[in-house]
C-alpha cells in the first residue's frame, strides 16, 4: 500500500489518496475534505521533486506504457495518461469528495516517489481547444502536490498492520491505540487526539473514517464509528 497525503492549508486542500495493489491493478481511493470551490484537475504526475515553485518539479502526467494524449479518468476508456484522474470537487453542501479509481495492469512500485497534484482549474479531459488540452487538460496552476510514499508502519506483505498505520506519511510519532472498529474505539481515538495539533487530528480522523468506509468487510460497528468521526471532523472544520 502507498499513500499521498495532502495537508496544505494555505491553498485549502486537505485529503488523502490511498494506493493499493489488487491483483494486476492498482486501486486509487481519493478522499478530500477541503478544496477550493469548483472543479479541479487531479492527476498523478511523473516526478516527486517538490522543490520547484508551485509543484513544478513534479514534471508531466505519469504515463506507463506508450505515449498517449491527455484524457479522462480510467473508467471511461478513452485514450488517456495512466495518471489522468479527471476532476475533483466537494459536494454542493461542502461534503467530502470520495472516489475509487482502478488503474489496470500497473505494478504499485511504479508509483512510489511520484506525486499527486490538484490544479486550480477544471480539467477539460482533452476535449478542449486550448494548446495544452491534449497534454494537461488546460487545468491551470498546480495548487497542491503530495508525494506518493510507502505506508510506514505496514508489514512487508501488506497485512493487517496497514490498517493501523495511522501515520501514513511516515512522520513520527504515530498515535498508538487509534481505531475504527467500533463507536467505542472511535471515541477513544478522539480522546487520544486531545491536545494534538489540528493537522494530526484531521489527518487521523479522516484516515480512520476512510478505512471504515472502504473496509472490505464493513460492519455495523464500523458504520457507527464512521458517524463519530464524521461528527468530529465537522467540529474541526472551523479551525
Ligand atoms: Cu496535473
Ligand atoms: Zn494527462
Amino acid at each position: 500500500m502507498a499513500v499521498a497525503d495532502f495537508k496544505i492549508k494555505s491553498s485549502s486542500v486537505l485529503g488523502t489518496v490511498l494506493f493499493k495493489q489488487e491483483g494486476k491493478d492498482v486501486t486509487v481511493q481519493a478522499f478530500f475534505t477541503e478544496l477550493p470551490p469548483g472543479k479541479h484537475g487531479f492527476h498523478i504526475h511523473k516526478g516527486g521533486d517538490l522543490r520547484g515553485e508551485g509543484c513544478k518539479g513534479a514534471c508531466e502526467h505519469f504515463q506507463y506504457g506508450p505515449p498517449s494524449d491527455h484524457g479522462d479518468s480510467p473508467e471511461n476508456g478513452e485514450p488517456r495518461h495512466t495518471g489522468d484522474l479527471g476532476n475533483i470537487s466537494l459536494g454542493p453542501d461542502g461534503s467530502p469528495f470520495e472516489k475509487t479509481y482502478r488503474l489496470k495492469n500497473l505494478p504499485i512500485e511504479q508509483l512510489y516517489g511520484r506525486s499527486v497534484i490538484v490544479h486550480a482549474d477544471e480539467d477539460d479531459l482533452g476535449h478542449g481547444s486550448h494548446d495544452d488540452s491534449k497534454t494537461t487538460g488546460h487545468s491551470g496552476k498546480r495548487i497542491a502536490c503530495a508525494i506518493i510514499g510507502r505506508i510506514a508502519c505496514e508489514g512487508q506483505q501488506g497485512g493487517d498492520m496497514g490498517l493501523y498505520a495511522d501515520n501514513p506519511r511516515g512522520r513520527k510519532p504515530c498515535v498508538p491505540g487509534t481505531g475504527y472498529g467500533t463507536r467505542k474505539k472511535a471515541l477513544k481515538t478522539i480522546k487520544l487526539l486531545k491536545g494534538k495539533p489540528i493537522g494530526l487530528k484531521k489527518q487521523i480522523a479522516t484516515t480512520m473514517y476512510y478505512r471504515a468506509k472502504h473496509h472490505a468487510r464493513q460492519t455495523k460497528n464500523m458504520r457507527n464509528a464512521m458517524k463519530v468521526y464524521r461528527k468530529y471532523l465537522k467540529t474541526l472544520k472551523k479551525y
